[in-house]
């Protein structure tokens, strides 16, 4: 099932073709709702409406939200036998993860996985996913946090409407993990380091409280950027390093665990506001369903894809693993960012991450 090295420039080529042939042969309606045949019953006259959405997500056949995409269309065609239908998209089809959020914002797709990463220029309070060291190393436990927080769920939800963005969960890709062409143990390592980042400007903060220079890029171009040197190292769960082939171009992995990855699965809350109650709650449904789904899932990719970097004796890549009190030292200086959220970026004084922090403190005791 995991994909292996094949050309992002070929994919986004042949994903942009179907787009367009999709479009083309769609009625044209975001929220295309037509009327098939009648249900055989004898002079019946009841019509069963059908549904063709669009999913588009930030990663390609094979990846966690892909694969997740996939098994919501499939699920939602079986509930709803066979009356609704979703294209899923790989990354690429409809440009950057930027201009994606932007396609589900103007209701062009109906629903996509975003990374809050990518939406830190517009949704202020999403860049709390920057701080680094918040959510426990546990990735069980963050998990569960990310369930049933109301500080992410709620509140910074109704912060994402107010963009025409709806959460419908958060969930954990796994824990995120540094990649360069040397050891990173201390923060001194990092200093002046060319650091790849997603575009959020706070994610770009954390690295400079640690001395780095971070530039902000699309993963697209990120194994290129690395193979010739435009950034020197760059951050991702395991499954994604191995399976984007980052440690190919990268002589070290380290497991930091500094953060967890999180996506969020979001629909056009014009779109979703606009449906029949009854499909409404087919789609939450599924989503509820998909999150020990996804968590299993992403378990076995990056512990099977950790070992497949571990036996890689062709590209060969050293592992180091973080001690706690090498992490510690990253902590000291990711803390007062929090403080930089609370005072520079955060549209209600940092209340979300207030709250978040007492829901992380009753989850860890
Ligand atoms: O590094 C990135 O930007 C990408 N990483 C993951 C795990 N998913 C999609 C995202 O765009």
């Amino acid at each position: 099932m995991f994909f292996k090295k094949k050309s992002l420039l070929l994919m986004s080529l042949l994903v942009a073709f179907s787009f367009v042939l999709a479009a083309c042969g769609s009625n044209g309606a975001g929220n295309s709702e037509g009327a098939s045949e009648g249900n055989g019953e004898e002079g019946a006259s009841k019509e069963q409406k059908t549904y063709q959405w669009r999913f588009v997500t930030e990663e390609l056949d094979g990846q966690l939200q892909y694969e997740y995409a996939e098994e919501f269309a499939k699920r939602l065609k079986e509930k709803s036998n066979g009356a609704i239908s979703i294209d899923v998209y790989e990354f690429g089809g409809l440009g950057s993860e930027v201009n994606q959020v932007e396609q589900l914002q103007n209701g062009a797709v109906e629903f996509a996985i975003v990374s809050p990463g990518f939406t830190g220029n517009m949704v202020q309070e999403g860049q709390i996913f920057a701080l680094q060291f918040l959510f426990p190393e546990d990735v069980a436990l963050t998990q569960e946090i990310l369930n049933t927080s109301e500080a992410l769920n709620v509140d910074l939800a109704k912060k994402y409407e107010e963009f025409d963005i709806k959460p419908l969960a958060f969930w954990t890709e796994g824990a995120t993990q540094w990649t360069a062409n040397k050891a990173i143990t201390t923060p001194a390592d990092f200093k002046n380091f060319k650091m790849r980042t997603q575009t959020s400007p706070l994610i770009l903060e954390s690295y400079k409280a640690y001395g780095a220079d971070p530039t902000p890029m699309s993963w697209g171009e990120l194994y290129t950027g690395l193979e010739r040197g435009t950034v020197e190292g760059q951050e991702n769960p395991i499954f994604f390093i191995e399976d984007a082939s980052f440690h190919e171009v990268q002589s070290h992995l380290m497991l930091s665990n500094h953060n967890n990855y999180v996506a969020m699965t979001t629909v056009n809350p014009t779109f979703y506001n606009g449906l029949p109650e009854d499909i409404r709650a087919m789609i939450d449904e599924t989503v509820k369903e998909l999150q020990p789904w996804i968590f299993d899932l992403q378990k076995k990719m990056n512990s099977e894809l950790l070992e497949e970097i571990r036996n890689n004796t062709e590209t060969p890549t050293t592992i180091v693993e973080l001690t706690d009190e090498q992490r510690q030292a990253f902590k000291e200086l990711a803390l007062p960012v929090r403080d930089y959220y609370r005072s520079e970026v955060s549209t209600v004084d940092g209340a979300i991450l207030d709250k978040l922090q007492k829901e992380i403190e009753a989850a860890t005791k």
